[in-house]
C-alpha cells in the first residue's frame, strides 16, 4: 500500500468542514495530548494518519471510550469486559427518542437508530444492512447481539396498545431468543475466541408500514462441521456438547446414557469451565421457539449418540481382504450409540467397515475398508448428522420468528460471519471464512472507496481522487476465472482423481503463478500456499483440502440413517423419491463446497448490495482477550488492513449525502418563503455546499445562504426537465443531522 500520509497532506481539507469546534479540537489535538480521547470522529484529527489515528483510539481506549466515529464507518475496540451502563434499555431509549443521536456520543445504538431512520426516509435504498466486521474475537457477534437487543428494546417502546405489547414482546422475545440456540450449536472455543462463530449469519429484522418489528429471518452460512470430529489443539468442540455432559439433571442422565464423568474422544478440554448455567439458558430459548422438551430431549439424545460414536475406534486387519475390527472396549460405545441413534447395531457396523462400489448400471461391489477407511466414514456419519441437525434448527427457528410477508414491508439486515482468522495450521474451513471476509472487504471498497469516488468523477465535481487498496486481487485468486484457488480445486473433485498434495500444489503454482497474492514458503516440506488476504498473510495446507471440498457421503450411510427408528433422524433423513430411470446421480453434477459457498455468498452479495449499508468495523486491541489491554502493533495492523485512514479522508473530503433531487424538492421547497418559520429556522446549517451535474453549486454559511442555494435550484430545475438525478451535498454531522 502507498504511503497514506503521503496521500492524507496532500489532501486539501474542504473550508466548510471547519467549524469552531473543529478548530478547537485540532488546537487540542496539537497542543495537548491529555484530550486526544475528546476527538469523537477521526476525521477530526489532522492530520489523519494510522499514526494519529492510532493514538487518538487509544487515548480513548484508556479513557473507557470505545466507539469513535470514521466518517461513515463507526470503530468499536474490545473492551474485553462488561460494561452494562454501555448497552443498558435506558441508553437504548436515549439514542432513539433523541432528536439528533448522531449529536449524542457515538455508538452503536446511533448506527442502529440511523438505519431504523433511513428506513422512514427517503434516503435510498430503503433496506437497510448494518455490517459488522473485524478479525476473530473483535466483537462482531457481541455487536450484533446488542443490535437486536437496541431494536427489540425499542420496539417495545413504539408498540402502543396492550395487544401489540403482547405481540411485540413474544416476537422480540423469541427473535432474541435465537441467538443463544444458534451460539450454542454454532459456536465453540477456538485459539482466538472462545466464543467463536463456526458459521456465518444474516439476520433480517421485518417491519411493518408503523416501522413494528413484526418478525426476523435468517440466513446462515456454511457452518464448520468438520469441529464434530476434529478439534485443533486447546480448541474446543460446539458449545452444546459441554452443555449436556455437564448441565444434564439425573433423569436426563439416564436417558440419554450420560454418566457424570463420562471420557469421550470428541470432547477435548472439558476441564475448561465456560459453560456455567448455558444449558438452562439454551433449553428456553428452545421452549420459547417452540420446540418443546421432548423435542429438545430427542435432539440431545442424537447428540450423545454423536459423542459415543467419536469412541468408536478401529484396530487393523491383519489381512487386507478382511474388514478390519473393532478395538476392545468399542464393542459397548456401538452398542449405546445405536441405541441412542435408533439404528441397528449390525448394520452400522457393516457400513462403516465395507464400502459399496456401484459400477455401471446394476454391478455392485463390496470392499472392505482400511482402518483409516472405517474412521473417515465413522466421522462422515457424525458430521452429516450434526449439519442436518443445525439447518433443521435454523428452519424451525425461522418458522418461529419469520412473520408473513403480508406483514412487513420493509427489513433492517444484520450480518455478522466469522471473522478473518490464521491457526498454525489452515484448511479449506479457513480458505472459506477469509474468503468469506475478503467479500465484505470488496463490498465495502466497492460501495465506499470506489463507486463514490467514481461518481464524483462522473458528475463533474471538484475532487483528488484517494487511492486505497484495492483487495480485487485475492479475490480473484480465490474465486476468479478461468483459473482461481476454487477453480482448480472443483476440478480435481470433478476429474475425480487421486492426486496427492504435492501435485495439487504444483497445480496450483503453475496455474496461479502471475497472481501477485499467492506464493509459497520456500522452506516449508509440507505442502501448501499462502494467500495475501487484505488482512494479513496465511499459510494454508494442501493435505485433505480436495476431499474436504468433495465432502463426500456414501449412499449406503445415508440409507442408514433413513431406516432408523429416531423420529427425528427421520426428519433429518427423509426418504427421497426413487429418480425415473433409476437415474445414478452424474459424478460432474456433485456440488463441492466451495461452489455452494461461492454460490450462498453470491447471494448474500446481492441483497447487502440492495440496501442501505452501515459499517460497523470492530477491533481487537490484543491478541490475548485481556480486558482493558491496547496493544498498539496488532491495532495498527487490523486499522491498515481495513483502510480506515483512506475511509476516513473521502468522508471528511465527500459528500456524504446524496439525495435524490425529487425528494430534495419536496422536502426543501419551504426555503423558498422569504420568512421561514420557527421550525423551518431549525434547519440552521453550520455549513455545507451543493453541486449538482449542471454545476450549480455553492458554499453554504448559514440557513440563508441555504435558502439562498435552494431557492436557485428549485428555481432552476423542474424535475421533468431535470437531468439531475441526485444532490450531492457537501456537509459535516450536524449538517447531516438536519438533512437526513
Ligand atoms: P467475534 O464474533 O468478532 O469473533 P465476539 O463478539 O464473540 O467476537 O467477541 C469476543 C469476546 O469479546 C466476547 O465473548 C466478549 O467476551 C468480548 N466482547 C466483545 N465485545 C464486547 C463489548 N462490547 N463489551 C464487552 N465485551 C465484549 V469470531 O465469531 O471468532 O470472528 O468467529
Ligand atoms: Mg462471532
Amino acid at each position: 500500500m502507498a504511503s497514506t500520509d503521503r496521500k492524507v497532506n496532500g489532501l486539501k481539507r474542504h473550508p466548510s468542514c471547519l467549524n469552531e469546534s473543529y478548530e478547537e479540537q485540532r488546537k487540542a489535538f496539537l497542543s495537548d495530548e491529555d484530550k486526544l480521547h475528546l476527538f469523537d470522529d477521526l476525521t477530526k484529527v489532522n492530520p489523519v494518519t494510522t499514526a494519529t489515528v492510532l493514538k487518538c483510539l487509544q487515548a480513548r481506549y484508556a479513557t473507557e471510550v470505545f466507539y469513535t466515529n470514521a466518517g461513515c464507518t463507526l470503530v468499536a475496540v474490545n473492551p474485553f469486559q462488561s460494561i452494562f451502563y454501555l448497552y443498558s434499555p435506558e441508553l437504548m431509549r436515549e439514542y432513539h427518542l433523541a432528536s439528533r443521536p448522531r449529536e449524542l456520543k457515538p455508538h452503536i445504538f446511533t448506527e442502529a437508530e440511523q438505519a431504523y431512520r433511513n428506513v422512514q426516509s427517503h434516503i435510498e435504498p430503503v433496506n437497510q444492512s448494518i455490517i459488522v466486521s473485524g478479525e476473530s474475537g473483535a466483537g462482531k457477534t457481541w455487536t450484533s447481539r446488542c443490535l437486536m437487543k437496541f431494536y427489540a428494546t425499542i420496539a417495545a417502546a413504539n408498540s402502543s396498545s396492550q395487544m401489540d405489547n403482547d405481540t411485540v414482546a413474544r416476537i422480540e422475545k423469541r427473535v432474541l431468543d435465537s441467538n443463544p440456540v444458534m451460539e450454542a450449536f454454532g459456536n465453540a472455543c477456538t485459539l482466538r475466541n472462545n466464543n467463536s462463530s463456526r458459521f456465518g449469519k444474516y439476520i433480517q429484522l421485518q417491519l411493518d408500514g408503523a416501522q413494528l418489528l413484526t418478525g426476523a429471518s435468517v440466513q446462515t452460512y456454511l457452518l464448520e462441521k468438520t469441529r464434530v470430529t476434529h478439534q485443533a489443539h486447546c480448541e474446543r468442540n460446539f458449545h452444546i456438547f459441554y452443555q449436556i455432559t455437564k448441565g444434564a439433571s439425573k433423569e436426563e442422565r439416564r436417558e440419554w446414557n450420560l454418566p457424570e464423568r463420562a471420557d469421550f474422544s470428541w470432547l477435548p478440554n472439558s476441564e475448561r469451565n465456560l459453560e456455567e448455567d448455558s444449558f438452562e439458558i439454551t433449553k428456553d430459548a428452545m421452549l420459547h421457539l417452540g420446540i418443546d422438551s421432548s423435542m429438545q430431549s430427542n435432539i440431545f439424545k442424537i447428540l450423545s449418540g454423536l459423542l459415543y460414536m467419536g469412541n468408536i475406534q478401529f484396530s487393523d486387519s491383519e489381512d487386507e481382504s478382511q474388514p478390519c475390527d473393532l478395538q476392545e472396549n468399542a464393542k459397548d460405545f456401538i452398542k449405546t450409540t445405536t441405541s441412542l441413534l435408533g439404528v441397528s447395531e449390525e448394520e452400522l457396523l457393516e457400513k462403516l467397515k465395507v464400502r459399496t462400489i456401484t459400477a455401471g448400471k446394476q454391478q455392485v461391489f463390496k470392499k472392505p475398508c482400511s482402518r483409516a477407511e472405517c474412521g473417515m466414514r465413522r466421522d462422515c456419519v457424525a458430521k452429516v448428522i450434526y449439519a442436518r441437525l443445525f439447518d433443521w434448527l435454523v428452519a424451525v427457528i425461522n418458522r418461529s420468528i419469520c412473520a408473513d410477508s403480508s406483514e412487513w414491508t420493509n427489513f433492517i439486515g444484520l450480518l455478522d460471519v466469522y471473522g478473518f482468522e490464521s491457526f498454525p495450521v489452515n484448511n479449506l474451513e479457513q480458505l472459506c471464512i477469509n474468503y468469506a471476509n475478503e467479500k465484505l472487504q470488496q463490498h465495502f471498497v466497492a460501495h465506499y472507496l470506489k463507486a463514490q469516488q467514481e461518481e464524483y468523477a462522473a458528475e463533474g465535481l471538484a475532487w483528488s481522487f484517494i487511492s486505497y487498496q484495492d483487495n480485487q486481487c485475492c479475490v480473484d485468486l480465490i474465486e476468479g476465472s478461468p483459473s482461481s484457488i476454487f477453480s482448480l480445486l472443483n476440478e480435481e473433485c470433478r476429474l475425480n482423481r487421486s492426486s496427492s498434495a504435492s501435485q495439487f500444489q504444483a497445480r496450483l503454482e503453475k496455474a496461479l503463478s502471475s497472481n501477485p497474492c499467492i506464493s509459497r514458503d520456500k522452506f516449508s516440506k509440507t505442502p501448501h500456499f499462502i494467500v495475501s488476504h487484505y488482512a494479513g498473510r496465511v499459510n494454508y495446507h494442501i493435505e485433505d483440502m480436495v476431499e474436504k471440498n468433495k465432502d463426500p457421503i456414501p449412499t449406503e450411510l445415508i440409507q442408514l440413517l433413513q431406516d432408523s427408528k429416531d423420529y427425528l433422524l427421520q426428519q433429518l433423513f427423509p426418504v427421497e423419491k426413487e429418480q425415473p430411470n433409476n437415474k445414478t446421480p452424474n459424478r460432474a453434477a456433485v456440488v463441492t463446497v466451495v461452489s455452494k459457498f461461492k454460490g450462498s455468498l453470491d447471494r448474500l452479495m446481492h441483497i447487502l448490495n440492495s440496501t442501505t449499508p452501515h459499517y460497523i468495523r470492530c477491533i481487537k486491541p490484543n491478541m490475548d482477550c485481556q480486558a482493558m489491554t491496547f496493544k498498539k502493533e496488532e491495532v495498527l495492523s487490523q486499522l491498515e488492513a481495513c483502510g480506515i485512514v483512506e475511509t476516513i479522508n473521502i468522508s471528511a473530503a465527500g459528500f456524504p449525502i446524496r439525495m435524490p433531487f425529487q425528494n430534495f424538492m419536496e422536502r426543501y421547497q419551504l426555503l423558498r418563503k422569504p420568512q421561514p418559520s420557527r421550525s423551518e429556522q431549525e434547519l440552521y446549517i453550520n455549513s455545507c455546499a451543493f453541486k449538482n451535474k449542471k454545476g450549480l453549486g455553492d458554499t453554504v454559511e448559514n440557513a440563508d445562504t441555504l435558502r439562498r442555494v435552494a431557492h436557485e435550484i428549485l428555481e432552476n430545475l423542474v424535475p421533468e426537465q431535470s437531468a439531475v438525478s441526485s444532490l450531492h451535498i457537501k456537509a459535516d454531522t450536524q449538517t447531516r443531522n438536519v438533512l437526513a
